[in-house]
């Protein structure tokens, strides 16, 4: 394996990388929040999907209403180890509350809801690249490579630690009654769809609402790619300069980033980890084994 010359820099803490500017104190409470009757997480690896979801739930929540301008998504829905347990304790019900927290970690309640988004680890990777380059005050990579972050991705060195062990676990628990999983790339190809299937997860005031046909329609124009990316800088400042967060959203970016040695390491690990797990049929058109 090459040993990267440059990777990101992150805190660590009791063995977590965590972006710089996240307080500590706020990362050890979030691990202490006692998760209550009615929360609802949005859980994620780093770059899989969480925004888009975010935004469908505040939306689901707001009658088809977009997020205001001026209003910051990861206020209203926020991101639990980034903002501490006691901020979000504090918000109003029904709670709604973005982690990338590992199974293991995420703060458990038998009557809380889950709802896990997965990305195939390719285009994963490259928009995780893209995001520490360009927070830099978070990572201090502005001027590093995808050669040299795939490295530390691969090795699960990178703030949401190792992608398997994440997927992994929270596949297992995918048949649990208060546990959704869904796909980027399966909200890709029928966000409508998506949309019903969270709406029916969260319960009958949500799915009565996408029963109009209006609300959903407006659910559906307001979180496109096109529309979110458009509106991006009015909600919120907290965006790296020059590589917008809403970047490409597309399946498959990967294909004009990789090598052919990273995309057989990448593919050899898929396999290993994945093997005996159904994980390997997630996605069929992104990544092609054997
Ligand atoms: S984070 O930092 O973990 O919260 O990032 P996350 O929101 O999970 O992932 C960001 C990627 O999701 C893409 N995105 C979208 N794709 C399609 N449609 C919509 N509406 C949408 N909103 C966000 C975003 O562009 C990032 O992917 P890449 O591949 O970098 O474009």
């Amino acid at each position: 394996m090459i040993e990267p010359q440059q990777k990101p820099r992150y805190k660590i803490y009791q063995g977590f990388r965590i972006p710089m500017g996240f307080p500590v104190e706020h990362f050890e409470s979030a691990l202490n929040y006692q998760a209550q009757p009615g929360d609802a997480f949005i859980v994620t690896y780093p770059k899989c999907g969480t925004t888009w979801t975010q935004h469908i739930i505040w939306m689901l929540h707001h009658n088809g209403q977009p997020l205001p301008v001026g209003k910051d998504i990861n206020l209203e829905i926020p991101h639990l180890e980034e903002v501490s347990a006691e901020f979000v304790a504090n918000l109003p019900d029904p709670r709604f509350i973005k982690t990338h927290f590992s199974y293991e970690l995420t703060p458990f309640h038998p009557e809380a809801k889950y709802i896990y988004v997965a990305r195939n680890p390719f285009d994963c990777v490259v928009s995780f690249y893209y995001h520490t380059k360009g927070f830099v005050k978070h990572y201090d990579f502005a001027a590093g490579t995808f050669e040299q972050f795939f490295e530390c991705f691969i090795r699960g060195e990178v703030d949401g630690g190792d992608y398997f062990d994440h997927l992994l676990a929270w596949y297992d628990r995918k048949a649990d009654k208060n546990v959704l999983f869904l796909t980027y790339e399966q909200m890709k190809a029928n966000t409508r769809q998506a949309i019903i299937e969270i709406a029916d997860f969260l319960g009958p005031e949500y799915s009565s609402k996408v029963k109009d046909g209006e609300i959903l329609d407006r659910i559906l124009h307001h979180s496109s790619f096109e529309q979110m990316s458009q509106n991006q800088s009015r909600w919120s400042s907290k965006r790296p300069a020059d590589i917008p967060f809403i970047r490409k959203g597309q399946v498959g970016d990967w294909q004009n980033h990789f090598s052919e040695t990273q995309k057989a390491r990448l593919l050899k690990k898929f396999i290993a980890r994945t093997a005996e797990t159904g994980i390997g049929q997630l996605w069929p058109d992104s990544i092609q084994i054997g």
